[in-house]
Protein backbone atom coordinates (compact mmCIF):
# COMPACT_ATOMS: atom_id res chain seq x y z
CA UNK A 1 0.00 0.00 0.00
CA UNK A 2 2.82 2.41 0.89
CA UNK A 3 4.78 1.38 -2.46
CA UNK A 4 1.31 2.14 -4.40
CA UNK A 5 0.72 5.64 -3.06
CA UNK A 6 3.69 7.72 -4.57
CA UNK A 7 3.29 5.34 -8.08
CA UNK A 8 -0.85 6.73 -7.38
CA UNK A 9 0.62 10.52 -7.47
CA UNK A 10 3.03 10.06 -9.78
CA UNK A 11 -0.01 9.36 -12.14
CA UNK A 12 -1.98 12.15 -10.73
CA UNK A 13 0.44 14.64 -11.19
CA UNK A 14 1.40 13.31 -14.93
CA UNK A 15 -2.31 13.59 -15.75
CA UNK A 16 -2.50 16.93 -13.86
CA UNK A 17 0.30 18.36 -16.17
CA UNK A 18 -1.07 17.35 -19.46
CA UNK A 19 -4.58 18.67 -18.62
CA UNK A 20 -2.60 21.63 -17.75
CA UNK A 21 -1.17 21.66 -20.93
CA UNK A 22 -3.97 20.98 -23.10
CA UNK A 23 -5.65 23.99 -21.50
CA UNK A 24 -2.92 26.56 -21.73
CA UNK A 25 -1.52 25.45 -25.50
CA UNK A 26 -5.29 24.52 -26.69
CA UNK A 27 -6.15 28.21 -26.58
CA UNK A 28 -3.39 29.23 -27.89
CA UNK A 29 -3.08 27.40 -30.83
CA UNK A 30 -7.25 28.52 -32.04
CA UNK A 31 -7.35 32.17 -31.99
CA UNK A 32 -5.69 32.59 -35.90
CA UNK A 33 -5.26 36.44 -35.04
CA UNK A 34 -2.73 35.57 -32.44
CA UNK A 35 -0.66 33.59 -34.74
CA UNK A 36 -1.32 36.01 -37.61
CA UNK A 37 -0.45 32.68 -39.94
CA UNK A 38 -0.12 29.10 -38.71
CA UNK A 39 3.46 29.08 -39.81
CA UNK A 40 4.70 31.94 -41.87
CA UNK A 41 2.75 35.50 -41.87
CA UNK A 42 -0.66 35.97 -42.50
CA UNK A 43 -1.14 37.51 -46.07
CA UNK A 44 -3.58 37.69 -49.01
CA UNK A 45 -4.76 41.32 -48.25
CA UNK A 46 -2.66 44.09 -49.41
CA UNK A 47 1.26 43.39 -51.68
CA UNK A 48 3.19 44.59 -49.01
CA UNK A 49 2.15 41.42 -46.61
CA UNK A 50 2.43 39.41 -49.83
CA UNK A 51 5.99 40.39 -49.98
CA UNK A 52 6.73 40.11 -46.08
CA UNK A 53 5.12 36.78 -46.31
CA UNK A 54 7.53 36.18 -49.37
CA UNK A 55 10.48 36.87 -47.52
CA UNK A 56 9.88 35.33 -44.66
CA UNK A 57 8.93 32.25 -46.42
CA UNK A 58 12.70 32.48 -48.15
CA UNK A 59 14.26 33.05 -44.81
CA UNK A 60 12.53 29.92 -43.21
CA UNK A 61 13.17 27.69 -46.29
CA UNK A 62 16.78 28.52 -45.87
CA UNK A 63 17.00 27.96 -42.13
CA UNK A 64 14.67 24.75 -42.40
CA UNK A 65 17.61 23.46 -44.73
CA UNK A 66 20.79 24.57 -42.32
CA UNK A 67 18.91 22.63 -39.05
CA UNK A 68 17.92 19.88 -40.91
CA UNK A 69 21.35 19.45 -41.88
CA UNK A 70 23.12 20.27 -38.47
CA UNK A 71 20.96 18.08 -36.53
CA UNK A 72 21.07 15.46 -39.19
CA UNK A 73 24.99 15.27 -38.49
CA UNK A 74 24.27 15.46 -35.18
CA UNK A 75 22.51 12.72 -34.85
CA UNK A 76 24.47 10.64 -36.95
CA UNK A 77 27.57 11.33 -35.25
CA UNK A 78 26.01 10.40 -31.74
CA UNK A 79 24.09 6.72 -33.48
CA UNK A 80 27.82 5.88 -35.38
CA UNK A 81 30.41 6.98 -32.71
CA UNK A 82 28.29 5.83 -29.91
CA UNK A 83 30.08 4.58 -26.80
CA UNK A 84 29.48 0.72 -27.49
CA UNK A 85 31.48 0.72 -30.47
CA UNK A 86 33.86 3.75 -29.56
CA UNK A 87 34.53 3.57 -25.89
CA UNK A 88 37.61 5.87 -25.97
CA UNK A 89 36.65 8.98 -27.42
CA UNK A 90 39.27 10.07 -30.93
CA UNK A 91 41.63 13.23 -30.06
CA UNK A 92 41.16 14.94 -32.84
CA UNK A 93 43.09 18.44 -33.70
CA UNK A 94 40.77 20.20 -35.89
CA UNK A 95 40.41 20.38 -39.24
CA UNK A 96 41.44 23.54 -41.19
CA UNK A 97 39.43 22.79 -44.67
CA UNK A 98 36.47 21.61 -43.00
CA UNK A 99 36.21 24.75 -40.63
CA UNK A 100 37.04 27.43 -43.20
CA UNK A 101 34.56 25.84 -45.35
CA UNK A 102 31.72 25.84 -42.91
CA UNK A 103 32.34 29.68 -41.94
CA UNK A 104 33.34 30.54 -45.19
CA UNK A 105 29.31 28.51 -45.85
CA UNK A 106 27.98 30.95 -43.36
CA UNK A 107 28.94 33.94 -43.76
CA UNK A 108 27.72 33.47 -47.49
CA UNK A 109 24.05 32.24 -46.52
CA UNK A 110 24.16 35.05 -44.63
CA UNK A 111 25.14 37.50 -47.33
CA UNK A 112 23.09 36.50 -50.00
CA UNK A 113 19.91 36.55 -47.24
CA UNK A 114 21.22 40.10 -47.10
CA UNK A 115 21.21 40.80 -50.70
CA UNK A 116 17.81 38.68 -50.91
CA UNK A 117 16.45 41.17 -47.81
CA UNK A 118 17.38 44.57 -49.58
CA UNK A 119 15.98 43.11 -52.90
CA UNK A 120 12.55 42.68 -51.50
CA UNK A 121 12.05 45.75 -48.73
CA UNK A 122 11.32 47.97 -51.33
CA UNK A 123 8.06 45.92 -52.30
CA UNK A 124 7.54 46.21 -48.77
CA UNK A 125 8.15 49.99 -47.69
CA UNK A 126 6.97 51.49 -50.92
CA UNK A 127 3.28 52.52 -52.04
CA UNK A 128 2.27 51.06 -55.30
CA UNK A 129 -0.14 52.71 -57.08
CA UNK A 130 -3.64 53.05 -56.97
CA UNK A 131 -5.68 50.44 -59.53
CA UNK A 132 -7.31 52.23 -62.38
CA UNK A 133 -10.83 53.13 -61.92
CA UNK A 134 -10.03 53.37 -58.07
CA UNK A 135 -9.69 57.23 -58.60
CA UNK A 136 -12.45 58.90 -56.87
CA UNK A 137 -11.19 59.24 -53.72
CA UNK A 138 -7.34 60.63 -53.70
CA UNK A 139 -5.66 62.72 -51.48
CA UNK A 140 -1.87 64.11 -50.59
CA UNK A 141 0.09 64.01 -47.88
CA UNK A 142 3.91 65.12 -47.36
CA UNK A 143 5.94 62.29 -45.45
CA UNK A 144 3.85 59.25 -46.01
CA UNK A 145 4.79 56.55 -48.64
CA UNK A 146 3.91 57.80 -51.92
CA UNK A 147 3.23 55.79 -54.69
CA UNK A 148 4.74 56.94 -57.85
CA UNK A 149 1.60 58.28 -59.04
CA UNK A 150 0.59 60.15 -56.39
CA UNK A 151 -3.00 59.34 -55.91
CA UNK A 152 -3.39 57.73 -52.58
CA UNK A 153 -5.99 57.86 -49.62
CA UNK A 154 -4.52 59.43 -46.64
CA UNK A 155 -6.36 57.99 -43.32
CA UNK A 156 -5.28 59.28 -39.89
CA UNK A 157 -5.40 56.31 -37.26
CA UNK A 158 -5.80 57.74 -33.32
CA UNK A 159 -4.91 55.17 -31.07
CA UNK A 160 -6.11 56.06 -27.38
CA UNK A 161 -7.09 53.46 -24.32
CA UNK A 162 -9.08 51.15 -25.76
CA UNK A 163 -9.64 52.09 -29.45
CA UNK A 164 -9.22 53.20 -32.75
CA UNK A 165 -10.26 56.24 -34.69
CA UNK A 166 -10.24 56.90 -38.40
CA UNK A 167 -10.18 60.03 -39.91
CA UNK A 168 -10.98 59.79 -43.43
CA UNK A 169 -8.42 62.73 -44.87
CA UNK A 170 -11.04 64.58 -47.36
CA UNK A 171 -10.55 68.21 -46.16
CA UNK A 172 -9.86 70.96 -49.01
CA UNK A 173 -6.44 71.26 -48.05
CA UNK A 174 -5.81 67.75 -47.88
CA UNK A 175 -3.07 68.68 -45.90
CA UNK A 176 -0.74 65.98 -44.18
CA UNK A 177 -2.06 65.60 -41.34
CA UNK A 178 -5.66 65.02 -40.83
CA UNK A 179 -5.91 64.93 -36.99
CA UNK A 180 -4.85 68.97 -37.02
CA UNK A 181 -7.39 69.77 -39.25
CA UNK A 182 -10.10 67.19 -38.53
CA UNK A 183 -12.29 69.75 -36.47
CA UNK A 184 -12.42 72.88 -38.75
CA UNK A 185 -12.30 70.74 -41.71
CA UNK A 186 -15.00 68.70 -40.38
CA UNK A 187 -13.41 65.54 -42.18
CA UNK A 188 -15.55 62.38 -41.68
CA UNK A 189 -14.44 59.56 -38.99
CA UNK A 190 -14.80 56.49 -37.76
CA UNK A 191 -14.18 54.23 -34.72
CA UNK A 192 -12.82 50.70 -34.50
CA UNK A 193 -14.16 50.02 -38.20
CA UNK A 194 -12.24 51.25 -40.79
CA UNK A 195 -13.56 51.22 -43.90
CA UNK A 196 -11.62 51.55 -47.27
CA UNK A 197 -12.28 51.51 -51.69
CA UNK A 198 -11.02 49.02 -52.88
CA UNK A 199 -7.82 48.96 -55.16
CA UNK A 200 -6.53 52.94 -53.80
CA UNK A 201 -3.29 53.10 -52.04
CA UNK A 202 -4.13 53.90 -48.35
CA UNK A 203 -1.53 55.94 -46.59
CA UNK A 204 -2.15 55.16 -42.83
CA UNK A 205 -0.57 57.93 -40.77
CA UNK A 206 -0.64 56.73 -37.13
CA UNK A 207 -0.44 58.55 -33.59
CA UNK A 208 -1.61 57.71 -30.18
CA UNK A 209 -3.07 60.19 -27.83
CA UNK A 210 -1.87 58.45 -24.64
CA UNK A 211 0.39 55.57 -24.18
CA UNK A 212 2.04 53.74 -26.96
CA UNK A 213 -0.48 51.31 -29.42
CA UNK A 214 0.37 49.44 -31.92
CA UNK A 215 -1.45 48.76 -35.55
CA UNK A 216 -1.39 45.32 -36.82
CA UNK A 217 -4.14 44.22 -39.35
CA UNK A 218 -1.90 41.47 -39.67
CA UNK A 219 -3.05 40.54 -43.40
CA UNK A 220 -2.43 44.42 -44.65
CA UNK A 221 0.98 44.20 -43.63
CA UNK A 222 3.26 44.86 -40.79
CA UNK A 223 2.99 46.05 -37.52
CA UNK A 224 3.49 49.90 -36.89
CA UNK A 225 4.02 51.77 -33.31
CA UNK A 226 1.18 54.17 -32.35
CA UNK A 227 3.71 56.51 -30.18
CA UNK A 228 2.32 59.58 -28.51
CA UNK A 229 3.95 63.01 -29.85
CA UNK A 230 4.84 61.06 -32.82
CA UNK A 231 3.45 60.14 -36.19
CA UNK A 232 4.39 56.88 -37.78
CA UNK A 233 3.54 55.80 -41.13
CA UNK A 234 2.26 52.68 -42.69
CA UNK A 235 0.18 52.07 -46.12
CA UNK A 236 -1.63 48.67 -47.97
CA UNK A 237 -3.91 48.52 -50.40
CA UNK A 238 -6.85 46.25 -50.38
CA UNK A 239 -8.01 44.91 -53.81
CA UNK A 240 -11.11 42.30 -52.71
CA UNK A 241 -14.34 44.08 -52.83
CA UNK A 242 -15.67 42.62 -49.52
CA UNK A 243 -13.11 41.35 -47.68
CA UNK A 244 -13.18 42.28 -44.03
CA UNK A 245 -9.79 41.96 -42.66
CA UNK A 246 -9.05 42.28 -38.28
CA UNK A 247 -6.67 43.27 -36.46
CA UNK A 248 -5.57 43.94 -32.52
CA UNK A 249 -3.28 46.66 -31.27
CA UNK A 250 -0.30 44.85 -30.44
CA UNK A 251 1.46 47.05 -27.77
CA UNK A 252 0.19 45.99 -24.15
CA UNK A 253 -1.54 49.60 -23.40
CA UNK A 254 -2.89 48.80 -20.30
CA UNK A 255 -6.27 47.48 -18.56
CA UNK A 256 -8.52 46.57 -21.98
CA UNK A 257 -5.64 46.25 -24.04
CA UNK A 258 -7.15 42.97 -25.49
CA UNK A 259 -10.55 44.73 -26.57
CA UNK A 260 -8.45 47.51 -28.57
CA UNK A 261 -9.47 45.33 -31.77
CA UNK A 262 -9.44 46.82 -35.45
CA UNK A 263 -11.38 45.63 -38.59
CA UNK A 264 -11.12 46.54 -42.15
CA UNK A 265 -13.90 46.61 -44.58
CA UNK A 266 -12.89 46.95 -48.06
CA UNK A 267 -15.98 48.39 -50.52
CA UNK A 268 -16.11 49.00 -54.32
CA UNK A 269 -14.93 52.62 -54.49
CA UNK A 270 -18.50 53.67 -55.70
CA UNK A 271 -20.21 52.54 -52.42
CA UNK A 272 -16.87 53.47 -50.48
CA UNK A 273 -17.90 57.56 -51.35
CA UNK A 274 -21.15 56.40 -50.38
CA UNK A 275 -20.78 55.49 -47.20
CA UNK A 276 -18.26 58.59 -46.49
CA UNK A 277 -20.83 60.80 -47.77
CA UNK A 278 -23.74 59.41 -45.03
CA UNK A 279 -20.67 58.94 -42.26
CA UNK A 280 -20.39 62.74 -42.61
CA UNK A 281 -24.01 63.56 -42.71
CA UNK A 282 -24.39 61.22 -39.46
CA UNK A 283 -22.09 63.00 -37.94
CA UNK A 284 -23.85 66.59 -38.89
CA UNK A 285 -26.84 65.37 -37.71
CA UNK A 286 -25.62 64.14 -34.26
CA UNK A 287 -23.67 67.60 -33.91
CA UNK A 288 -26.59 69.28 -34.68
CA UNK A 289 -28.51 67.56 -31.60
CA UNK A 290 -25.90 68.57 -29.33
CA UNK A 291 -25.97 72.07 -30.22
CA UNK A 292 -29.92 72.21 -30.36
CA UNK A 293 -29.46 70.81 -26.61
CA UNK A 294 -26.71 72.72 -25.45
CA UNK A 295 -29.32 75.89 -26.53
CA UNK A 296 -32.18 74.08 -24.61
CA UNK A 297 -29.61 73.64 -21.31
CA UNK A 298 -28.62 77.71 -21.57
CA UNK A 299 -32.18 78.68 -22.03
CA UNK A 300 -33.28 77.06 -18.75
CA UNK A 301 -30.13 78.00 -16.95
CA UNK A 302 -28.48 74.83 -16.36
CA UNK A 303 -25.66 75.53 -18.83
CA UNK A 304 -24.08 78.92 -19.15
CA UNK A 305 -22.64 80.43 -22.68
CA UNK A 306 -19.14 79.64 -21.61
CA UNK A 307 -20.05 75.78 -21.18
CA UNK A 308 -20.15 75.28 -17.46
CA UNK A 309 -23.02 73.34 -15.50
CU1 LIG B 1 -3.58 49.73 -27.43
Amino acid sequence: MRLLRPLASTVKQSRLLAVLALAIGGPLALPACALAGFITPESGGSPNANAIDSLYKIILYVAAVVFFAVVGVLVTAVYRFRAKKHPVALQIHGHTRLEMGLTLGAAGILVILAIVTFVKLPSILDAPNSRAGADQVLSASLTAPIPPSGDRLTICVTGRQFIWQYTYDLGPSRSADCNKSAYFSRLPYSYQEMYVPAGVTVDLLIQSRDVIHAWWVPALGGKVDAVPGYTTYTWFRADKVGAVYRGQCAQLCGRQHAFMTALVKVLTPGRWAQWIHSQQALIAAQNGQVAQLRQLLIRDGSLTSSGNF
